[in-house]
């Protein structure tokens, strides 16, 4: 069991608990586990092997390791099956959609013996529902929509998820017999924000039918879909399904082009190759004979061992797998006029990161020095404001404490220049959670909405760029607030956001953590061509939840968004002259 997998038990065993109403601490103890374990760097298999006491691990109690070892030894838990004989394991997708939550979904249950999705929507169309007490026609409308959602998304990984299964599928085939090469392509190339499948493709000497055995032995595979002498499917444990394809090193960059996507893309290059008077497969690139080549063969071949020849046989430039979506980068590729899009090592600071001051789990200086080991020149120290109760914000005395703090840490840590900064919440009526001789004394001021969500979407907007207008604001956080697989974006016009943003030369983030990417790709590539500048942020609240800047890069990419787009690629004279802007 890979470390996700377990996660995933340990999660499900939470909400299972929520559900049955059980001690809230104990419910807290699983939610804590399960974000231990998903951000462990190390396999807990590996480390269960070593003879290494798990205990140590935070949030990790006897119970808790007791579970993960049982986990690993048997791959099931008796806790959890115990507890699903109480209450169908089927609640926890309904809990899970928007409106419904654990109380709900319980008395869906109990009250109308609704068990499951299907179960749900028909009693919602039905009317039983909105005879709940509790449940209006509005929450019934917002339960159908939320159905309609969770069908589209089902099925899809978080990148970061995808990344981390397939990582242990990667070294397995590590020792496969005879492989010369293998890569990853699709959407997990492209660094779409979720990921359907993984598509692998390898070369190999000889055929492929022992690669492909060697794949379908992944301990890991639940189920094993398909393998043959080019091609095998395995899907895991946790319902990820990765294709294998074994190709010809001659039509290896051909293969990768294809199967690399989108399809969207392929069908825009393919478009332009006819009109040359060419031909391209996933076998390679192909001159069509003067006479429509009656024989049926594929003409002579003009390219296929690379993706460079593939591109350069259609007269292109090679481009990065996160332009290749269909949005113009076929014609400008062959313009030859395609943006040089950013990439991490562009990155000069991270602008949104949290501390033991409000929701963090580490220091000041375990922060500074974090951001000074990744070769930083700045970075901006973002706790929360006091509307985030529950995670303690901080008061504006507390705020002038910290900034003490700060000072002495700045000190010991003269590498990296540290900014105060607060990431303030943006109130019902777009007014600021902190009093302007607070903001005056931060150096970045990072606004964000975290309450209120359900706000119609001209007072959504209105809310928002009223907040930007405040003289302080330099960026909006996170600016649709969505949550990948769990909450969609608020309704908000965000057209009016980035033509507010632009003209008060306000920054809009890109939130790096592959839990949010918000804004999304398409919102960056219209932030660009608008011009409104972005900067990508981790929002880490941890030394590692820094690594996630290649996320945020990643889709940053897919925005086209060039180095000079993205404030935090700016050398600190260039930036501390922005953030002095209004003097
Ligand atoms: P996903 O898996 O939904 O996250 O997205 P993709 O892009 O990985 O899609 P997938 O796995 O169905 O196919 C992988 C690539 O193979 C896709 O991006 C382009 C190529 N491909 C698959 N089917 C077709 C097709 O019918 N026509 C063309 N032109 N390309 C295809
Ligand atoms: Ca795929
Ligand atoms: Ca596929
Ligand atoms: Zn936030």
């Amino acid at each position: 069991m890979e470390n996700l997998d377990i996660a995933r038990v340990l999660d499900e065993l939470g909400d299972l608990l929520e559900l049955q109403g059980a001690n809230p601490f104990r419910i807290r103890a699983y939610r804590n586990a399960t974000r231990t374990v998903e951000g462990l760097t190390r396999s807990l298999s590996s480390m269960v092997e070593a003879g290494e006491d798990l205990t140590e691990l935070p949030a990790i109690g006897k119970d808790m390791a007791a579970h993960i070892e049982e986990l690993l030894s048997t791959g099931s838990l008796g806790r959890l099956d115990e507890v699903a004989r109480e209450i169908p394991r089927t609640l926890v997708e309904l809990m899970r959609l928007d409106g419904v939550g654990p109380k709900k979904a319980r008395r869906l249950f109990e009250e109308l013996d609704v068990e499951t999705v299907d179960d749900l929507e028909r009693a919602a169309r039905a009317g039983t529902v909105e005879s709940l007490g509790g449940f209006g026609a509005k929450s019934v409308e917002k339960i159908l929509r939320a159905i309609d959602d969770h069908r589209s998304r089902q099925g899809r990984f978080l990148i970061d998820e995808a990344e981390k299964l397939v990582a242990g599928v990667l070294s397995h085939m590590a020792s496969a017999p005879g492989v010369e090469r293998i890569e990853v392509a699709g959407s997990l190339r492209r660094r779409r924000e979720t990921i359907g499948d993984v598509d692998l493709l390898a070369v190999c000497e000889g055929d492929g039918t022992s690669v492909v055995s060697h794949f379908v032995s992944f301990p890991g595979a639940e189920r094993v879909a398909a393998a043959g002498g080019t091609k095998g499917n395995i899907v895991l444990r946790s319902g990820l399904s990765i294709d294998l394809r074994v190709v010809p090193a001659e039509s290896f960059g051909a293969a990768w082009q294809y199967f690399t996507g989108s399809k969207e893309h392929n069908v825009a290059v393919r478009a332009h190759a006819v009109k040359q008077g060419l031909k391209v497969n996933e076998w390679g690139v192909f001159r069509v004979s003067g006479d429509g080549d009656p024989s049926g063969g594929e003409g002579e071949r003009v390219a296929g061992a690379t993706e460079q020849e593939v591109y350069r046989a259609l007269g292109m430039r090679w481009m990065p797998p996160e332009l290749r979506e269909n949005r113009g980068e076929v014609a400008l590729a062959l313009k030859d006029d395609l943006p040089r899009v950013v990439s991490v090592e562009d990155i000069r600071g991270d602008l949104q990161m949290h501390s033991t001051w409000s929701d963090g789990k580490a220091s000041v200086e375990e922060m500074a020095r974090a951001c000074l080991d990744r070769g930083y020149e700045y970075f901006a120290l973002t706790d929360h404001s006091p509307a985030m109760a529950m995670v303690r914000g901080l008061t504006p005395e507390k705020a002038r404490e910290q900034w003490k703090e700060i000072d002495r840490v700045q000190e010991r840590v003269p590498g990296i220049r540290i900014l105060k900064s607060c990431e303030v919440d943006i109130l019902r009526d777009g007014s600021l959670d902190l009093p302007d001789d607070v903001l005056e004394g931060l150096d970045v001021v990072v606004v964000s909405v975290h309450t209120l969500m359900d706000m119609d979407r001209s007072t959504m907007t209105e809310r928002v760029i009223r907040a930007l207008r405040h003289p302080r604001v330099d960026i909006l956080a996170h600016p649709t607030g969505r949550i990948l697989n769990r909450r969609n974006p608020f309704e908000m016009d965000v057209e009016a956001v980035l033509e507010a943003a632009l003209e008060l030369d306000v920054a809009v983030e890109l939130n790096a953590n592959p839990h949010r990417l918000d804004l999304n790709d398409l919102h960056v590539h219209r932030a660009r061509e608008l011009g409104v500048k972005v900067v990508i942020s981790t929002d880490a609240h941890s030394p590692e939840g820094l690594g996630n800047m290649r996320f945020g890069v990643d889709q940053a990419r897919r925005g086209w968004l060039r180095p000079d787009d993205v404030v935090n690629t700016w050398p600190w004279p260039r930036f501390s002259k922005w953030l002095g802007r209004r003097g």
